[in-house]
C-alpha cells in the first residue's frame, strides 16, 4: 500500500511539472523582451558578411534619404550607416508592417524606451550607427522611425526586393 501510494504521488508530481512547464515557457516568452531578433524579412548578420554598404540619413521632416540604390536580393547582406541630421532622436528599423505596428504599440506603452536590438537602432541628433542586416525573407520590408508619432508622420520607406 505505501508502494502504491508512493507511485501514486511520483506521477501526480510529475503530471504538475509537465503542466507546468509550457505555461512557465509562455509567461516567459512575453516578459519585457527587447532583444527580439527574428523577423518576417530577415536576420541580423556580422559586418563581415555585408557584401553592399547603404547610407541613410535621417531628417526631423521625418523622411530616410538613402544615399545608394537599394538594388536588394533575396540573401543579400547589407551594412547600412545610418546618420541622424536632425535634432531630435530617430530610429531606423527594418521588419514588415505587422512588426512596424507592433513595435510601435509597445513605444506607446513606453514612451521612454529606446530600442536597440537586431533590427532597430535608435541615432541621437548628430551622431551615425550601423546595423548590418540579411534579407532573406518577405520580398516586401519597411525601414521604419516608430518613435510615437514619426511613422504616421511619413517616417517609414517600402521596398521590394529585386529579381523573383
Ligand atoms: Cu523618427
Amino acid at each position: 500500500m505505501d508502494n502504491y501510494l508512493s507511485r501514486f504521488l511520483s506521477s501526480a508530481l510529475l503530471f504538475i511539472a509537465l503542466l507546468s512547464s509550457p505555461l512557465a515557457l509562455a509567461s516567459g516568452s512575453g516578459h519585457h523582451h527587447h532583444q527580439k531578433t527574428a523577423s518576417a524579412v530577415g536576420q541580423p548578420a556580422e559586418q563581415t558578411q555585408a557584401t553592399k554598404t547603404i547610407h541613410v540619413t535621417m531628417t526631423d521632416n521625418m523622411k530616410f534619404y538613402f544615399q545608394e540604390a537599394l538594388n536588394i536580393a533575396p540573401g543579400y547582406t547589407v551594412l547600412f550607416i545610418v546618420k541622424n541630421d536632425g535634432k531630435i532622436p530617430h530610429e531606423f528599423s527594418i521588419g514588415n508592417q505587422h512588426e512596424h505596428k507592433e513595435h510601435q504599440k509597445m513605444m506607446r506603452k513606453m514612451p521612454n524606451m529606446r530600442h536597440e536590438d537586431g533590427n532597430t537602432i535608435t541615432v541621437d541628433p548628430g551622431k551615425t550607427k550601423e546595423i548590418v542586416w540579411q534579407f532573406n525573407g518577405e520580398k516586401e520590408v519597411i525601414f521604419a522611425c516608430n518613435i510615437p508619432g514619426h511613422y504616421e508622420a511619413g517616417m517609414h520607406h517600402r521596398m521590394t526586393l529585386i529579381g523573383k
